[in-house]
């Protein structure tokens, strides 16, 4: 046991009247809404790298956090005191899930070799722990964009021995990800995209990039990974283009190397608002594509043009994203991580707690307000009808391929209709989301 989180007892769910700040007051795991209980639903997973790597600093000043694990040097040993320190963790905070990345869990390494032992005997200690705890893991993932060897990407880097790199890193964390029984597996761009097109092929690196998550797709099928493969689109940060800027962009660049039934899409509200779009389109985009796996949970600061990571605590928001979410069939093997980090000025071990409390009490009331929008039936049934008619006469014809342009110019010549607008009623929508947000 660290010891770090001895003053902290196990998190009980007590309801909405309770003052108890280390209580829940939402999150009843075990409430069933629409078949499923709260837990099987929302599918949370704490980060380590925000909740245990993270040790405050930012590019003004190091970190003010103080970590027993975080000393000068982090060698195995300091690995494995976060590790029991993460487990406290998440036995006290009864999460079901957690996501890392390679590097957030082993001793810092320089060479490939000392990469692959560092990390090989990490994964030995997390599947121990694993044995002794409820908490499982929802996805892997390698960290390609930390280290200065990764300044210029790292699938797309102009340099192919470092592909190689991340190719060894790929391979090591798609096998642990296996071994560990994730249920997914998620490439987030890291620094695969570009800051000045004078020194940038941008084709060829796209085509590396394309080659690159082909060939993850091929070894997970090689070595029988069951779970999911999933891209993290984000628009900019670190570089100033990344490539896989939006869901839209995400699936044009799946059918372009023919990974459309292979790989998905991890969605970032942040991510979304920095790109243009609300949470909920992001979500409905990658419903409509077929791409549709998981949340990385937090939100952006609505003043700040950056990647914040702050706990989600906007319910409207997150109910109209739990709504597509639910409308799309909800989680499968995806879930909702919290990709967020506490403040800097919160430093300390309770502040993680209210931090993941928090979020997880509002997806709790989120999820229950969406469930209650869909059995309300209201807006879905204002939609179909807003389409219905494209369910018969020259609409269904030229949906089912058996009309031309001219069959439609003829069929309007000969209606001679001048089609009235009609109102698409979006107060009269907007009021009954803002009834269902409790
Ligand atoms: C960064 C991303 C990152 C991924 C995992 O903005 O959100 O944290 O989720 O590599
Ligand atoms: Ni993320
Ligand atoms: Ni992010």
């Amino acid at each position: 046991m660290s010891g770090f989180f001895d003053h902290i007892s196990p998190i009980q769910y007590e309801g909405p009247e309770s003052d108890n700040p280390l209580a829940f007051k939402y999150y009843d795991k075990s409430k069933k809404v629409l078949g499923k209980t709260i837990e099987e639903h929302l599918r949370v997973a704490v980060c380590y790298w925000h909740t245990f790597c993270w040790d405050g600093s930012d590019i003004f000043g190091g970190g003010p956090f103080d970590r027993p694990w975080h000393g000068s040097v982090n060698d195995h040993t300091a690995a494995l005191m976060k590790l029991d320190a993460a487990f406290e963790f998440f036995d006290k905070l009864g999460n079901p899930f957690f996501c890392f990345h390679d590097t957030d869990v082993m001793a810092t390494a320089e060479t490939p070799r000392e990469h692959t032992e560092n990390f090989r005997k990490i994964v030995d200690a997390i599947e121990a722990k694993m044995a002794s705890s409820q908490t499982k893991l929802l996805w892997g993932t390698a960290n390609m964009f930390s280290h200065p060897r990764y300044m210029a990407g790292a699938s797309t880097n102009p340099n192919p021995d470092v592909a190689a790199f991340a190719a060894l890193q790929v391979k090591e964390a798609l096998e642990a990800t296996h071994r560990l029984d994730g249920a997914g597996y998620v490439m987030w761009g890291g620094r695969e995209g570009y800051d000045s097109i004078l020194n940038t092929n941008l084709k060829q690196e796209m085509d590396q990039l394309g080659r690159f998550v082909a060939m993850t797709v091929e070894h997970k099928h090689k070595i029988g990974f069951k779970g999911d493969i999933w891209i993290e689109p984000k628009p900019h940060e670190p570089t100033k283009h990344q490539y896989d800027r939006d869901v839209a962009t995400v699936y044009g660049f799946l059918k372009e190397y023919g990974l459309e039934d292979e790989v998905g899409v991890n969605i970032e509200p942040n991510h979304a608002t920095l790109a243009g779009h609300s949470f909920e389109h992001e979500v409905e985009m990658a419903n409509a594509l077929g791409i549709f796996g998981s949340i990385d949970f937090n939100r952006g600061d609505p003043q700040n043009g950056w990647d914040t990571d702050q706990f989600p605590n906007d319910l409207r928001e997150n109910t109209m994203a739990l709504y597509y979410i639910l409308k799309g069939g909800g989680f499968k093997n995806g879930g909702s991580n919290f990709d967020a980090k506490v403040r800097r000025q919160s430093r300390d071990a309770e502040d993680l707690f209210y931090g993941h409390i928090g979020g997880m009490d509002l997806l709790a009331r989120a999820l229950q307000n969406a469930a209650a929008l869909i059995e309300s039936g209201k807006l879905q049934a204002f939609t179909e009808q807003r389409y219905e008619k494209w369910e018969s006469g020259m609409g269904k014809l030229m949906m089912s391929n058996n009309a031309t342009l001219g069959d439609m110019a003829k069929y309007c010549l000969k209606e001679n209709n001048s089609p009235e607008p009609v109102s698409a009623r979006q107060e009269y929508l907007e009021n009954i989301v803002t009834q269902h947000t409790k």
